[in-house]
C-alpha cells in the first residue's frame, strides 16, 4: 500500500516560508493575475491564487476580462502591467478563449515578471540550467518527490505527456537532478512497458484514470498532474488511484496533490521576482 504524498501539507510549508521571509525582510511583492472569460475551473484556480497571496502577504491584482476581449486589449493590459512598479509578477491564466493567441500573449510578458516561466527566454534558461524561476507545476512535482526523501539521481523517470507547460519542463527538471528520463506521448509504442520501468512516474496526460496498475512498477513514486472534471462534478486524476495505490510506494492524490503545489511555487516565484526587481 502506497504512502500518500500530502500536497496540502508540503504546499503549506512552502507558503509559510514565503510569508515569513516577506514579513521578516519587509518585502513588498505584487502579483497580477489576468483571467479572460468564464471558465469555471480557471475561476477556482485564480481564487486559490488570490487566497495564497493574502496568506503570504503578497498584494494581488486581479483583472477579470470578458470572454470577447481582443488581442489588442489584452496586450495593452500586459504592457501596462509590465510598466507597473507595484506588479512584480504577471500571470495570464490559461486556457484563453480561441480568438486570443496564447503564444503571442506569453511572449508579451516581461521575462522578469513571467512568474509562470512560460516565456521563451525563461524556457531557454531552464534548458541550460541557469534560471530564476521554475515553471510552477513541474517545480511543485519536484518538491513532492523531494518530500519522499527519495533521490532522483540515477533513477528511471518516465513522464507521460509532452506539453510545453508540464511534460517538457518536468523532464528537464528530472534531468537536472540526474534522473534517466523518458518522455512518453500518444505515439509511444508499448506505453505500459515503458511506464513499468519507472522508479518515478509522472502522469500529465489529461485523461481520467489513464494510468492503471499494470503500468506501474512495485514501489514506484507516482505523481499525478491530471485534474479532470467528471460529469458528476468530481475531480479525478490521470492515475487510477484505487488500484495504483495498491502497488506504488508513494502516490499523490487528486485533489490535494500537485494542484496546491502549483500555487505554492507561484508564491515563491513572485517573491523571487520582487527581490530581483528591487
Ligand atoms: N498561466 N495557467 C497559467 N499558469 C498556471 O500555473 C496554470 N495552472 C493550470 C491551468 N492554467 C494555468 C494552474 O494554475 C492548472 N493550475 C491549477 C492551479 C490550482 C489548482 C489546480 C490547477 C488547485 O488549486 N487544485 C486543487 C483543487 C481545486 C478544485 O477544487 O478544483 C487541488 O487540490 O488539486
Amino acid at each position: 500500500m502506497a504512502q500518500i504524498i500530502d500536497g496540502k501539507a508540503v504546499s503549506a510549508a512552502i507558503k509559510e516560508q514565503v510569508r515569513d521571509e516577506i514579513a521578516r525582510d519587509g518585502i513588498k511583492a505584487g502579483l497580477a493575475v489576468v483571467i479572460v472569460g468564464n471558465d469555471p475551473a480557471s475561476r477556482v484556480y485564480v481564487n486559490n491564487k488570490k487566497k495564497a497571496c493574502e496568506f503570504c502577504g503578497i498584494q494581488s491584482f486581479e483583472y477579470a476580462l470578458p470572454e470577447e476581449t481582443t488581442m489588442q486589449e489584452l496586450l495593452e493590459l500586459i504592457d501596462t502591467l509590465n510598466n507597473d512598479k507595484n506588479v512584480n509578477g504577471i500571470l495570464v491564466q490559461l486556457p484563453l478563449p480561441e480568438q486570443l493567441d496564447e503564444k503571442a500573449v506569453i511572449e508579451r510578458i516581461s521575462p522578469q515578471k513571467d512568474v509562470d516561466a512560460f516565456h521563451e527566454t525563461n524556457v531557454g534558461k531552464i534548458m541550460i540550467g541557469n534560471y530564476s524561476f521554475l515553471p510552477c507545476t513541474p517545480a511543485g512535482c519536484m518538491e513532492l518527490i523531494h518530500s519522499t526523501g527519495i533521490s532522483v539521481s540515477g533513477k528511471e523517470c518516465v513522464v507521460i505527456g509532452r506539453s510545453n507547460i508540464v511534460g517538457k519542463p518536468m523532464a528537464m527538471l528530472l534531468l537536472h537532478e540526474n534522473g534517466t528520463v523518458t518522455i512518453c506521448h500518444s505515439r509511444t509504442k508499448d506505453l505500459a512497458e515503458v511506464c513499468r520501468r519507472a522508479d518515478i512516474l509522472v502522469a500529465a496526460v489529461g485523461k481520467p484514470n489513464f494510468v492503471t496498475a499494470d503500468m506501474v512498477k512495485e514501489g514506484a513514486v507516482v505523481i499525478d498532474v491530471g485534474i479532470n472534471r467528471l460529469e458528476n462534478g468530481k475531480l479525478c486524476g490521470d492515475v487510477k488511484f484505487d488500484e495504483v495505490s495498491e502497488k506504488a510506494g508513494w502516490i499523490t492524490p487528486v485533489p490535494g496533490g500537485v494542484g496546491p503545489m502549483t500555487i505554492a511555487v507561484l508564491m515563491k516565484n513572485t517573491l523571487t521576482a520582487a527581490k530581483l526587481q528591487k
